[in-house]
């Protein structure tokens, strides 16, 4: 279709995308084959076949399981080029990638192991395919803000390749306010700040990853409607949410597609982007996104330049290249 093919056509970004969710069942296999990790799985449709989630938990204990496959540094190389693979098949040009520093960690695996392969792969991209990378640091917020603490003391020999450190994980019960003296080390350190904030949980984790953590923007957001104040605030203020139409479905945010609030966030006046999230979990890279907001709601081919538009001006990319994309 016409939309398709715009779609495909337009360089974008990237914002909310977690590495260790674009692990593909095939790589999951061959991973568990050569380091003998036993997995659940009889083969590799069997993996595929168990991606059926009823929530954000149900589809974190299968995301932590399948990250246990990652274990030497090609391991996270092969993981980051796959997806800078893809990155370059979808036009996507910019790409500010989550990785979880304590899924690798608290199970031996050190960021000597997974740096190097990351910044490896994230160099042979720039230089053959021409894609920009910056890397976000993400805490797991149903650990303690001391682990979070060292886990950001740890990554100093690497601050150089990180740009902005994250909050994910369970959010119900994990207020952003559990983490507000980590975020303030990050700030002081020169990091920019994300956190999901209002996937699961009320606006009022919205407000304090605001208020609180003093974040540059939000990941997902999608129940900022329930609060007009702070629909008001976030129009006010151009906060960007990235939003992740594929994930909010596998995951139950919403019943079907065609209820997604998204046009909704953007005619208020919101800075809306676009994003996959965890692509190989939830059906589809940042292009399938798209591809399911064009089927299923009235998006018109203004809208989706418009969203396209929003994921380079939200990116933390100096503004004069910002400029060269818009
Ligand atoms: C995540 Cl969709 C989502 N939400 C929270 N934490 C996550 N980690 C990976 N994907
Ligand atoms: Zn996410």
């Amino acid at each position: 279709s016409n939309l398709e093919t715009l779609i495909q056509r337009l360089p974008k970004a990237e914002l909310h995308l977690h590495i260790e969710g674009s692990l593909e069942p095939q790589l999951m296999w061959d991973l568990a084959q050569k380091h003998h990790v036993e997995l659940p799985f009889s083969d590799v449709d069997a993996i595929k076949s168990a991606y059926q989630f009823d929530n954000l938990q149900s589809f974190l204990d299968l995301y932590y399981q399948g990250a246990d496959v990652l274990r030497d540094e090609d391991d996270f190389f092969q993981l980051m080029w796959a997806y800078l693979c893809k990155c370059h098949e979808q036009n996507v040009l910019h790409a500010e990638i989550m990785f979880d520093p304590q899924t690798h960690t608290e199970r031996g695996v050190s960021y000597d192991v997974f740096m190097p392969g990351f910044i490896k792969a994230i160099e042979k991209a720039r230089d053959e395919l021409g894609i920009s990378v910056y890397l976000i640091l993400s805490f797991l917020r149903h650990l303690s803000e001391e682990s979070a603490i060292e886990t950001l003391e740890k990554a100093r020999p690497y601050y150089e390749h990180i740009k902005a450190v994250g909050l994910d994980s369970s959010e119900l019960g994990n207020p952003p306010s559990k983490f507000e003296r980590v975020f303030a080390q990050a700030k002081a350190l020169g990091f920019k700040l994300v956190a999901h904030a209002g996937e699961e949980g009320p606006p009022e984790y919205i407000w304090e990853a605001l208020h609180l953590l003093k974040v540059d923007r939000i990941d997902h957001g999608v129940r900022s409607i329930e609060d007009p104040e702070l629909m008001a605030y976030l129009k006010q203020h151009q906060v960007p949410l990235t939003v992740c139409p594929l994930s909010n479905l596998k995951l139950c945010v919403i019943d079907q597609m065609s209820e997604h609030n998204i046009l909704q966030l953007m005619n208020d006046g919101l800075r809306v982007t676009v994003n996959a999230d965890d692509p190989s979990y939830f059906g589809g890279y940042l292009n399938e996104n798209f591809m399911a907001l064009a089927e299923h709601v009235n998006m018109q081919a203004s809208d989706l330049i418009t969203l396209v538009q929003n994921g380079f001006k939200a990116s933390f990319l100096p503004e004069k290249t910002k400029q060269d994309w818009l």
